[in-house]
């Protein structure tokens, strides 16, 4: 390798590893943001009903102990993840303003719940 070629891969893991930081900073910030748990069960989500607060990112993990995938949604909150059978996803979610934030089961959407951010 070629003094230049040495110079060239140095500065490409020294960018790695930078990136490795920058990624390991933002893992902890999220760790960071207030985790809720809500579960789906026999179509229902438990709670239906969360409060959390206002301007902050926050996480919700949605746990379905149904045997059918379930699609978490929230066109308010601007998000909407499918859940496979007995599965589990952590939803992420931007800082909201005080507000009723209503969320769905997109395949069945008698389920239903609220995020009151206050
Ligand atoms: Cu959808």
């Amino acid at each position: 390798m070629t003094a230049v070629g040495m110079r060239t891969k140095a500065a490409l893991i020294a960018a790695l590893c930078g990136a490795a930081i920058l990624g390991g900073g933002a893992a902890s910030a999220q760790q960071a943001a207030a985790e809720f748990q809500i579960s789906y069960s026999k179509g229902q989500f438990q709670p239906s009903q969360l409060t959390v607060p206002a301007d902050k990112p926050f996480t919700l993990r949605v746990k379905n102990q149904d045997g059918k995938a379930m699609e978490f949604e929230s066109k308010s909150l601007r998000v909407e993840k499918v859940i496979p059978a007995n599965g589990e996803a952590v939803v992420n979610v931007r800082a909201q303003k005080k507000g009723n934030y209503e969320f769905f089961d997109e395949f069945n959407e008698k389920a239903r719940g609220t995020v009151s951010v206050e």
